[in-house]
């Protein structure tokens, strides 16, 4: 049997899932990639006597390049299910077992790209960035939002209250936090009417404003959840990606039933994207989250927030936003240890259209939650109209307290 080594061989992005893997090990790095490329395609660790050449040429994976300690493997569009969009065959194919091979001291995923015929199968987001906009008559601004604080304790009723004032102060968005389900302090049905009754309020006020309720839950279960809050008065619906899977956001986006936008918290993600050498980059992930049809999601606040991250996030920003896949775009969320002071350093790196979020720094202002809303868009409408933050909170003093108490960075 031949090698699955093709070094130099162009990429051929039309035909091949094409994976970039950043790998750490002794072996020399051919052996490693030849591993990693046998393992998840048609090799194992010794030869077989059922492989043939006919499946080695047709099925298996091709290491194209070995650059330092980056490898690209492409794997042909066959090797994945004809079954439409089954995002747990193809993670097991681009992010399975190579992960536990013993030879290897970490291998870390950090990119993918899908051929057309397999991100044909996919439908991606109903709403996007766009249609989350124009539910909110909110066409080029940031959006701004929070999280109700604490993520745990409120009532449906002092849950509500939060919503209200946050909007009252001027935030387009706010949204359960990813703990936040259907405890007994807070049984999901009262909790959204309660939040479907203070977004009716203010938009009678004349704010519009969307609350994100997380159907986070099992998965024979999910689907009818949305339906239920949906039914209740839900105007956005949220879904743990990583805990609940990405067939659970597909799930509700593809049900036509659903008629509001998904949130996507990825809560977990931590636990394999933050080594930069073993794992899976976020990059790929939202690749799939926006394939699945998550209207918005978080990406991370690059590099500025209380979540661990760096600069490289901008390509999450991209994964979102870009032209190169057949979807609508997705509304990026910064969040993670946002307040009012880094507001305008988040916009320089992301551009306008981004949804920016803060939790304790809205409900941590000493004014209260409406004046920590206040804050937070006039953070946001500083950095619109191109004034920097100490010179708009001259004459706005809930941004100046916020400056005040929280500094910049
Ligand atoms: C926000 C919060 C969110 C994080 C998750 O609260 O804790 O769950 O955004 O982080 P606060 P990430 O504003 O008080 O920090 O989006 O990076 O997964």
């Amino acid at each position: 049997m031949d090698s699955y080594l093709h070094l130099g061989e162009p990429v051929d992005q039309d035909k091949y899932v094409v994976c970039k893997y950043r790998v750490t090990t002794d072996l020399p790095m051919e052996k490693a990639a030849e591993a990693i490329a046998a393992e998840q395609s048609t090799g194992t660790w010794t030869g077989i006597s059922t492989l043939n050449t006919e499946i080695f040429n047709s099925l298996g994976a091709r290491v194209v390049d070995i650059s330092g300690d980056q490898i690209i493997v492409e794997f042909p569009a066959e090797d994945f299910s004809i079954e439409v969009g089954a995002v747990p065959q193809i993670l097991s194919v681009i992010a399975g077992n190579l992960f536990g091979l013993g030879a290897l001291k970490g291998v870390r995923l950090e990119d993918v790209t899908f051929p057309k015929e397999i991100l044909d199968q996919f439908k991606g987001p109903k709403f996007g960035a766009d249609g989350i906009r124009k539910a909110l008559d909110r066409p080029e601004k940031p959006l701004v939002g929070t999280i109700v604080k604490p993520k745990i304790g409120l009532d449906a009723k002092n849950t509500a209250k939060y919503v209200y004032e946050a909007g009252s102060g001027g935030l387009t968005n706010s949204k359960d936090d990813e703990t936040l389900v259907d405890q007994k302090f807070c049984p999901i049905e009262d909790r959204t009417i309660a939040v479907a009754e203070a977004l009716d309020r203010l938009e009678s006020e004349g704010h519009k404003m969307m609350h994100a309720i997380n159907v986070s839950t099992r998965g024979d279960k999910i689907v009818e959840l949305a339906e239920k809050v949906q039914e209740w008065g839900a105007r956005e619906i949220m879904v743990d990606v990583i805990t609940c899977g990405f067939g659970a956001v597909q799930a509700i986006a593809e049900d036509p039933s659903i008629k509001v936008p998904i949130h996507v918290h990825r809560t977990m993600h931590g636990a394999f994207t933050k080594d930069p050498l073993h794992g899976v980059a976020m990059l790929p992930l939202t690749k799939l989250v926006r394939m699945c049809g998550g209207d918005a999601l978080h990406i991370g606040t690059l590099g500025v927030g209380k979540m661990s991250g760096s600069t490289k996030e901008d390509s999450n920003l991209t994964a979102c936003l870009g032209s190169d896949v057949p979807y609508r775009t997705v509304m990026p969320v910064c969040s993670g240890g946002v307040y009012p002071g880094i507001v305008e350093d988040i916009v320089k790196k992301s551009g306008f259209n981004v949804q920016i979020q803060a939790g304790g720094g809205v409900a941590g202002h000493p004014g209260g939650v409406r004046a920590g809303a206040m804050a937070m868009s006039q953070a946001v409408d500083a950095v619109y109209a191109g004034i920097p933050k100490e010179e708009y909170a001259k004459d706005h003093k809930e941004l100046a307290t916020a400056l005040e108490m929280w500094g910049s960075k």
